[in-house]
């Protein structure tokens, strides 16, 4: 993994605050992936539990129903920690917390306590904490979304990291993002229901007008604050896209007691 230089650091500082993500090229070894791949693969053949499918999202492009053509295509292997050692091994690396705890000190965490245990970075387990298994034919197109949107902590400041596995590209369903928006404020009438943003409004067209594809060579790794607006396309290739996706908070950034985001603990790195 690539090592940081101070002016590496402030750069990646800096970007971050204004952009609401960051791409480190060549973050992660290439063997690496292969691994993680190899066992990516292995675990999506034998369908291992937990599982959410194309079809529990109903997102544009999914099976209607588990019975129709393509009804049971994986979306995600979920709860990727406690799957592999591999994967344990990627979520804590020290390259990673390296550049969480950076990119934390620049979101200014001043209204977290003073004591320095409190920046402390741990790992969710109760949001991504999964491989992203983005098929040919059935996988779905994932609307204009904050991440923020179900997740219930202190504060929206929480980031993830998403490794490419391997290459991702428009044409396999990479993400895109809207630069800034983390530091949007977005009023409740431009969302829908489901609280992806409503496309057909104009100030929503004029927001994604400015949207950015970000395509990632295998090895590359997307930082993206929890606020960011991101959108992403259905698979049009012939081989399935596998990213690895774990969310990061502060220790004193605490989940809200009784909802989702304190289902599991978080483990510390
Ligand atoms: O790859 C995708 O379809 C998008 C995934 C995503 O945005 C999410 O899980 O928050």
């Amino acid at each position: 993994m690539v090592s940081q230089t101070t002016d590496t650091i402030e750069f990646d500082r800096v970007t971050f605050e204004r952009d609401g993500f960051l791409v480190k090229k060549g973050f992660a070894d290439l063997s690496v992936c292969d691994d993680i791949m190899s066992i990516s693969l292995i675990q999506l053949n034998d369908n291992l539990a937990p599982i959410e499918y194309e079809v529990d999202v109903q997102y544009p492009g999914s099976p209607v129903s588990k019975l129709a053509e393509g009804g049971d295509t994986c979306r995600r292997l979920l709860h990727a920690y406690a799957r592999d050692e591999l994967y344990r091994q990627w979520a804590t690396n020290d390259a990673c917390r390296s550049v969480l705890e950076d990119l934390f000190r620049g979101e200014s965490s001043a209204s977290v306590a003073e004591d320095a245990t409190q920046h402390n970075v741990l790992m969710s387990q109760c949001h991504h904490n999964c491989v992203m298994t983005k098929q040919p034919g059935y996988s779905s197109a994932t609307l204009w979304h904050q991440d923020n949107r179900y997740w219930s902590f202190d504060q929206e400041n929480l980031i993830s990291v998403w490794l490419a596995v391997g290459d991702e590209t428009k044409r396999n369903g990479c993400l895109s993002v809207i630069p800034g928006t983390h530091k949007l404020q977005v009023d409740p009438g431009r969302f829908d229901a489901a609280l992806f943003l409503r496309p057909d409004l104009p100030e929503n067209k004029a927001l994604i007008s400015r949207a950015k594809t970000v395509e990632l060579e295998k090895g590359d790794v997307l930082f993206f604050h929890s606020r960011l607006f991101h959108a992403a396309g259905r698979n049009l290739s012939e081989e399935t896209k596998f990213s690895l996706v774990f969310t990061y908070h502060e220790a004193g950034n605490r989940p809200i007691t009784g909802t989702r985001s304190s289902r599991f603990p978080s483990i510390s790195l």
